[in-house]
């Protein structure tokens, strides 16, 4: 494989030279070359940037230095003899780099890294190379560095490691992480143990000691899946999409759900707040269809399976919130505050502020509140808090 580097800062890849590329280098599986960019850069102080076309912050790269580069590096007709070269640009904007992609990535002969600097690249600059090379807008994870430069040598080891005769045991790249299993989903790896048996008065799992190879494939599964749900949800489950979600009013035949989800929801809030008498958690299906009856209840349905529901109803001035529910599996993905803000639209005109309570000891629902506009307002009872909000009529 040959990979080129273009980049206004060529020290940044020295690391290129050493370990991992450098090895593959020594094999000759490897011919990195590294280039800066201003040598494309034609005017005296060899400029490669330059203000964005319809304002705003920070500036861009200007194409010419692009062009000319990638004009010597790729040859029109480069296309011809083979597979055409792949031109990777790192970019936040990218698509995100994964195992699957540098599995990809490692079957092509030619690599060419552009390292994106400022507010990115003239998209012409790309548009203008499709013709030549297949052209690749990659990211590394969500979160922003100053330039490509440190994506394109994290894309550079994880696809060189993957180069056929680079690995001494290809075994140990069949058992890592992401690493695609038989039912093809993709787990992340179990913890694992060496010598001393016992270590500052911890323990190696006694399984892995038992000599029981069966015993131990089994840990090791589930401890890979349990850290896998706890680590990464969703590569258990795909996210489920705010706009996947269906938010309407209850229906009598909701009700076996809502009452099997409060009791879901409401087990994390006993554990919270202990010796705090939770109704939600004792109430009948017969109490469930009884409120549902009476309140402003809405449920919200993803797929076909309730994910959560709000419960509201008018007292004095008040819209009283509550039973503010999400499935376990999917909390922390803004269903619960959409639910909310669902629910206070549906208060009566009359209603000049709303009011919920929640556990003391409840601080993740206290927090979403707080981020929602509420305040603390007085505890009518130990263990429980107060919280309102005024509301705001147009
Ligand atoms: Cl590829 N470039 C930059 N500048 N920031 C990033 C990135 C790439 N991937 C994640 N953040």
């Amino acid at each position: 494989m040959r990979i080129d580097v273009v980049t206004i800062f060529p020290d940044y890849l020295a690391p290129l030279e050493l370990s991992l590329a450098g090895k593959a280098r020594d094999k000759g599986l490897l011919d990195v070359r590294v280039h800066d960019l201003r040598q494309w850069a034609t005017d005296r102080h060899h400029t490669v940037d330059d203000t964005p076309y319809g304002g705003g912050a920070g500036m861009v790269m200007k194409p010419e230095p692009w062009g000319a580069a990638f004009d010597e590096l790729i040859p029109t007709g480069s296309t011809d003899e083979g597979t055409p070269p792949t031109v990777v640009v790192t970019t936040p904007s990218g698509v995100p780099f994964t195992q699957a992609l540098a599995r990809e990535l490692a079957g092509r002969e030619r690599l060419v890294f552009a390292c994106g600097r400022y507010e990115g690249i003239d998209q012409r600059v790309l548009d203008d190379t499709r013709g030549r090379a297949e052209v690749l807008e990659v990211s590394i994870g969500d979160y922003v560095l100053n330039g490509g430069e440190v994506a394109a040598l994290a894309i550079t080891e994880a696809v060189v490691r993957l180069l056929p005769g680079f690995m001494g045991n290809p075994e140990s790249l069949t058992e890592e992480s992401h690493t695609l299993s038989d039912s093809g989903s993709s787990l992340l790896e179990y913890p694992v143990f060496t010598k001393p048996a016992s270590w500052r008065g911890h323990d190696v799992p006694p399984v892995l000691l038992s000599g029981d190879h069966g015993a131990i494939s089994a840990w090791r599964r589930e401890q890979a899946v349990r850290r896998t749900a706890e680590r990464r949800p969703d590569l258990v489950h795909p996210a489920v999409l705010l706009d996947d979600v269906e938010v309407r009013l209850v229906r009598p035949s909701d009700a076996g759900e809502l009452f099997t989800l409060q009791r879901a929801c409401w087990v994390q809030e006993q554990q919270d707040n202990p010796g705090v008498v939770i109704p939600a958690l004792t109430e009948s299906l017969g109490d469930v269809v009884a409120w549902a009856a009476q309140a402003t209840v809405l449920v919200a349905r993803s797929a076909g399976r309730l994910v959560g529901a709000v419960r509201a109803s008018p007292r004095g001035d008040a819209w009283d919130i509550g039973r503010l529910m999400v499935a376990p599996d999917l909390q922390g993905r803004g269903l619960g505050r959409m639910l909310l803000e669902r629910i206070e639209a549906a208060a009566p005109p009359e209603a000049t502020s709303y009011e919920l309570f929640t556990g003391a000891g409840s601080l993740r629902n206290q927090k979403m509140y707080k981020k929602a506009g509420y305040r603390l307002a007085g505890s009518p009872e130990p263990g429980v808090v107060r919280l309102t909000k005024a509301r705001i009529t147009g």
